[in-house]
């Protein structure tokens, strides 16, 4: 397709430093926009984004952070779409990134499957895709140049390893984030190769903090015998505690709760001793993205992978640390 060869011929005059010399002999109508890189007006790189909705203070953090760096002065325009959690919603707006032919792609998919057409269809329209977050399971061959976003199985193990040292009696209810997702996929796989000996339930809680409530308030009269809960989110993690408080019993010591995302009211929960362990989950990351689409737009090699660095908090954290995090 046209399009294709375009863009293929722009990223590698972009690549092999010709954009310049082309735009000086002015090689035609795609010229401009070899030397500019962008749609041939203000030089900016046109991305579209799907984000797949506002679930939780990360996903609030993560969107902050992405919009922070994928500014116009930063050298972007950037057309954002919140997907509400639904995947049709993300389809759509990514059929329509291709229709207004941006110069990439990024999106992070709300569950891993269900993307091979219209992954197809952004491929043969010669448009990179940048996978942000989380991850995608496809048919599609070479899907996408590059993905930015933690590694949820190591987030699984390092709070099953915690249980291990700490809790190795414990009965876990584990409160599961959107299912087919691929944080839940692997943070359950993570967390369940250490210590899902232990875990005597499971339901998901879709990563939001009322559905954890109640996902907590059903786990709570079917295992009442339970001493902990893994969490697959911080958000899902407080919706827990009110159901526990609800039930005339002590978050953090009738009830244990370990958690991921560390955003500053699950670590706020840590001060309160209502949450015993928040193993960090970082959505901070919008400087790292807008280096790795420039660097993709202009045709640079980009690693397949960027692992964004993550810590864990215990009970020692301070108030003062809490009050310290930028999200
Ligand atoms: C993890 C991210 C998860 C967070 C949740 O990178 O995809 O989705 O852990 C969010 O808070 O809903």
């Amino acid at each position: 397709m046209f399009h294709a060869k375009r863009r293929t011929f722009l990223s590698i005059v972009a690549s092999t430093g010709l954009a310049l010399s082309l735009a000086a002999c002015g090689g035609g109508g795609d010229t401009a926009q070899a030397g500019s890189g962008g749609d041939g007006g203000d030089g900016a790189i046109r991305v579209g984004y799907s984000q797949l909705g506002a679930e939780s203070g990360w996903r609030t953090a993560n969107t902050e952070s992405v919009q922070q760096n994928l500014t116009a002065d930063n050298g972007f325009d950037l057309t954002f779409v919140d997907a509400q959690q639904k995947q049709e919603n993300q389809i759509k707006a990514l059929r329509d990134f291709v229709a207004q032919d941006v110069d990439v792609i990024a999106f992070s998919p709300v569950v891993e499957t269900g993307w091979d057409d219209v992954l197809q269809e952004i491929k043969d329209a010669g448009i990179p895709v940048v996978l942000v977050d989380r991850t995608v399971d496809t048919t599609v061959e070479d899907p996408y140049v590059t993905h930015i976003g933690s590694d949820f199985k190591a987030e699984g193990t390092k709070a099953g390893d915690w249980v291990e040292e700490n809790a190795p009696d414990a009965k876990i209810f584990e409160l599961q984030g959107t299912l087919g997702s691929g944080a839940q996929v692997d943070r359950e796989e993570g967390f369940d190769g250490v210590v899902g000996s232990q875990v005597i339930g499971k339901a998901s809680g879709n990563f939001t903090r009322a559905e954890g409530r109640t996902a907590t308030e059903a786990a709570l009269q079917a295992y009442p015998d339970m001493t902990m809960i893994f969490t697959h989110n911080d958000d899902m993690g407080l919706g827990a505690v009110e159901a526990i408080e609800a039930a005339g019993k002590k978050p953090g010591t009738d009830i244990q709760i370990v958690s991921v995302d560390a955003v500053r009211d699950g670590l706020q929960a840590l001060v309160d001793k209502k949450f015993n362990y928040v193993v960090e989950c970082n959505p901070a990351f919008g400087d790292q993205l807008a280096e790795l689409i420039k660097k993709v737009h202009d045709g640079e090699d980009v690693p397949k992978e960027t692992v964004v660095e993550e810590t864990a908090f215990d009970q020692t954290i301070t108030q003062a640390e809490v009050d310290a995090r930028p999200y």
